[in-house]
């Protein structure tokens, strides 16, 4: 027997392990700690579930939204009541620190219960007819089944923004979580099923992506498809999903900048851009990648920050004293070195630019908060690069600082510090991208506002708020007409 749990697939509302089947385990970043073995699914397995989603599809279509928000509510319930336990798995397998772990549960809390309250409203439109003794009105319908696909980076906060949305629009599901994070998906789907979900409503098939995301996408009975994660993997989502005509809803990556002008309040400037360039390592897709600092404060902040950085924390993640915990996994952790080695030929490093060794740091993936000096246009200054690595581009002017955010192949999120008012509402309209903070970091999205970005950040659709039924809906428009005769549209227009 194992020190650790052995998890199965669930499917058809059942924890099933297929007999012989291949395992992998997940690890904490921090300590080398096994957390979990899983179930290595296959096509076969992806048959299994979306199977069981198809079947269940037509009783949970019929099922009154109101009644699935009376589930969906019980979710956040059992959510709420397992915060903490949930968060510590958040920390262990991920390794971001326990505070932003809790944060990671509460936004899965929230998003689930804005998405309840969903269930009342669904709203379609009534719209006038040009002709007499006529009604026209839209009605939302699910899509059938749905497959999410989601990163390791929001382990709860990301599935539950694509589970909840989908099942309150009468959707079943087929999740496939990231492998690295598949003990936090396993939680996830526990609160479903503790809440009452019907079985076969909601299925998980653990996995690589090349077996069950694959599978999952080719499968024709899937309609719709949200993935979150890599550029390099959205693109052949994207491909593979448009040769059977699917729906694909991509959230990619971000390269955010935070603008700095003379004028900002730099001490505010200062802990905003420390909590979006490194907090969770550096690892979201909103965070604060670039600093556009203008010359005439330059000096100034860049001394700030040297010196709040060598007071920064960085250790074990469950220690709430801890500011910065490791990097997710060995993958990242080669990645994000790599990086650090281009950005040391081409950019001036400042602070940082090595992994941290010795007692506990040699179990986990720690590398030391990493920032370069840089011109605009080098790697490091315009690809993603996932980690607690921070590149600093100095601008002579606003022209410029906009000039420069806006000249990279990404469009998710973006700041300005200023006190200027009137150029703050020009920031929010010149930046290129899906959010903008005035006076705020990058990060720290909120369930109720639509989250999604321009360019290579996605496919142009938004998740969260209100919109994010969108997604998850087929739009049905209703012409009903009680004339009694045949009247024709276009044609039949006098009196
Ligand atoms: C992500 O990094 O993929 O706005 C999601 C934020 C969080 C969500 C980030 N609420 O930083």
């Amino acid at each position: 027997m194992s020190s650790y749990p052995e998890i199965g697939l669930f499917i058809g509302g059942k924890w099933v392990s297929p007999l012989g089947a291949a395992r992998f385990t997940t690890r904490n970043p921090a300590s080398g700690e096994v957390v979990g073995s899983f179930v290595a699914g296959t096509a076969k397995d992806v048959e299994a579930a979306v199977s069981a989603a198809a079947a269940a599809f037509p009783r949970w279509k019929a099922t009154p939204p109101p009644m699935r928000g009376e589930i969906l509510r019980r979710v956040a319930q059992v959510l709420k009541e397992r915060k903490e336990p949930i968060a510590r798995t958040v920390t262990q397998e991920m390794g971001k620190v326990i505070a932003e772990a809790r944060g990671d549960v509460q936004e899965a809390i929230d998003f689930v219960e804005y998405m309840a309250g969903e269930g009342r409203r669904l709203f379609g439109e009534t719209v006038p007819s040009e002709l007499r003794s006529k009604f026209c009105l839209t009605v939302r319908q699910p899509k059938g089944v749905v497959a999410c696909i989601t990163p390791w980076n929001f382990p709860t906060a990301i599935p539950n923004w694509k589970i909840a949305a989908a099942l309150i629009c009468g959707n079943t599901v087929v999740f496939k979580p990231a492998s690295n994070t598949a003990m936090c998906a396993t939680e996830v789907v526990k609160a479903y099923d503790s809440a009452g979900l019907p079985a076969g409503v909601l299925n998980l098939v653990t996995g690589a992506g090349s077996a069950v995301g694959n599978a999952l996408i080719d499968d024709p009975r899937v309609r719709a498809v949200s993935f979150t994660g890599g550029v390099e993997t959205g693109r052949t989502v994207n491909v593979r999903g448009a040769q059977d005509l699917k729906a694909v809803h991509l959230e990619l990556g971000g390269k955010n900048p935070m603008i700095v002008m003379d004028d900002a309040n730099l001490p505010l400037a200062l802990e905003g851009l420390l909590f979006g360039a490194f907090g969770t390592a550096g690892q979201r897709c909103t965070a604060t990648s670039r600093l556009i600092l203008h010359e005439k404060v330059y000096d100034e902040f860049l001394g700030m920050l040297d010196e709040r950085l060598g007071r920064l924390k960085i250790g074990d993640p469950l220690d709430p004293s801890t500011d910065v915990g490791p990097v997710a996994s060995a993958d990242q952790e080669k990645k994000i070195l790599e990086y650090i080695a281009i950005g040391r030929r081409e950019a001036t490093l400042r602070t940082g630019g090595h992994k941290l060794t010795g007692g506990n740091f040699d179990k986990g993936f720690f590398i030391a908060p990493t920032v370069f000096e840089t011109a605009h246009g080098t790697r490091i200054s315009k690809e993603e690069i996932f980690g607690p690595v921070l590149s600093v581009i100095k601008v002579p002017s606003y022209e410029e600082a906009v000039r420069v955010a806006n000249d990279v192949e990404y469009g998710l999120s973006s700041a300005i510090y200023t006190r200027d008012v009137n150029r703050a509402f020009r920031a929010v309209d010149d930046l290129e991208c899906g959010i903008t903070y005035v006076n705020a970091p990058t990060i720290g999205a909120e369930v109720q506002l639509p989250f999604g970005g321009t360019k290579h950040t996605g496919t142009g659709g938004r998740e969260a708020g209100s919109v994010a039924i969108e997604e998850f809906t087929e739009i049905k428009t209703v012409f009903v007409d009680f004339s009694d005769r045949l009247q024709k549209a276009q044609i039949d227009t006098a009196e």
